[in-house]
């Protein structure tokens, strides 16, 4: 599975379940220091679509989504990807 599906079935199931992206984020930030980081969306992405992706495609869709380079993901990065 690419990214870009990673993303786009985050986006079905957060229209799918009525979430907003917040939502969505605080379910994926487990530690709740406001960043998503590998784990975390590793986690996340199992918990919300159901699907393990590898460490690499881990590291891709960070990198797809993170815009100010600090191998996390912020709620505004996550609201920029998700909209
Ligand atoms: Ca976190
Ligand atoms: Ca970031």
């Amino acid at each position: 599975m690419a990214n870009s599906e990673a993303i786009e079935k985050l986006k079905a199931v957060m229209e799918e379940s009525g979430k907003s992206v917040e939502d969505i984020f605080n379910e994926m930030d487990t530690d709740g220091d406001g960043l998503v980081n590998g784990p975390e969306l590793f986690k996340g992405v199992k918990k919300l679509i159901g699907q393990t992706l590898s460490p690499d495609q881990i590291s891709m869709m960070i990198m797809a989504i993170d815009t100010n380079e600090d191998n996390r993901i912020g709620l505004p990065e996550l609201q920029k990807a998700l909209s």
